[in-house]
């Protein structure tokens, strides 16, 4: 069989870009995607070029953008066997801190883009029996004071079960990973102890997508071992 076939979206750096390099060392080709093309250009490179890594600009917020995403998986590689939901990011804690555009822009991504992700990769999927696999967060699971993000990573958590449901009985699997504290650019100063690092949260999604067909790894909580929330 052809190498299978991995779409990652926010795969510019952090997680996303750790997925990537690891799905590519176990033999997948990737479709990496995000907004930032020269850090994309750079992994790609890195990664052995297009034939193995191909570049997508995509804003995930965009539905046009985002379905040619897929449309440039099917095209280049023939078929998707796993998307990773990845594109997100944070905002600072407070209902009376950031401004609403930047609620709108984050709320956009974290939640609404995850969604149309699958939405465009889902067909392909179906016909491949893949896996979604999407990025949570220990904050999808408690509520943080004041935490619009926590609220976004609440609808991703939901998101994970809601897509299992309606994707049963098409052999496909929908896994979420919902991670602590990570290193990456999502934290200035990454807070506590010894934090995670991509690589860490890399190994779980391609643990979780290696499964033989019968095993559905539905969800991961994963944290340093010294964070206590
Ligand atoms: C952010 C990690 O531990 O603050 O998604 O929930 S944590």
């Amino acid at each position: 069989m052809a190498a299978p076939v991995m779409v990652i979206t926010g795969a510019s750096d952090g997680i996303g870009a750790a997925v990537a390099r690891a799905a590519v060392a176990d033999g997948w080709r990737v479709v990496i995607a995000a907004r930032r093309r020269p850090l994309l250009d750079a992994l790609a490179d890195e990664l052995g070029g297009p034939s193995v890594a191909l570049p997508v600009t995509c804003d995930v917020t965009e539905w046009d953008q985002v379905e040619a995403m897929a449309q440039a998986a099917t095209a280049a590689f023939g078929r998707i066997d796993a998307v990773v939901a990845n594109a997100g990011f944070g905002a600072k804690r407070g209902f009376l801190n950031e401004s609403p555009g930047f609620w709108r822009e984050m709320v956009l991504t974290n939640v609404y883009g995850a969604a149309i992700t699958l939405r465009a990769c889902i067909p392909a999927l179906r016909e491949s029996r893949g896996h979604i696999v999407l990025m949570g967060s220990i904050s999808g699971r408690q509520v943080g004071t004041g935490s619009l993000y926590s609220c976004t990573k609440w609808a991703v958590t939901a998101m994970a079960e809601a897509a299992r449901k309606d994707l049963h009985g098409t052999g496909v699997r929908v896994t979420l990973i919902a991670p602590g504290i990570v290193d990456t650019a999502f934290y200035d100063d990454p807070p506590g102890g010894d934090p995670l690092v991509p690589g860490d949260v890399a190994g779980t999604v391609m643990f979780a997508v290696s499964q033989p067909p019968h095993v559905s790894i539905n969800e991961v909580y994963m944290r340093p071992t010294e964070q206590e929330f």
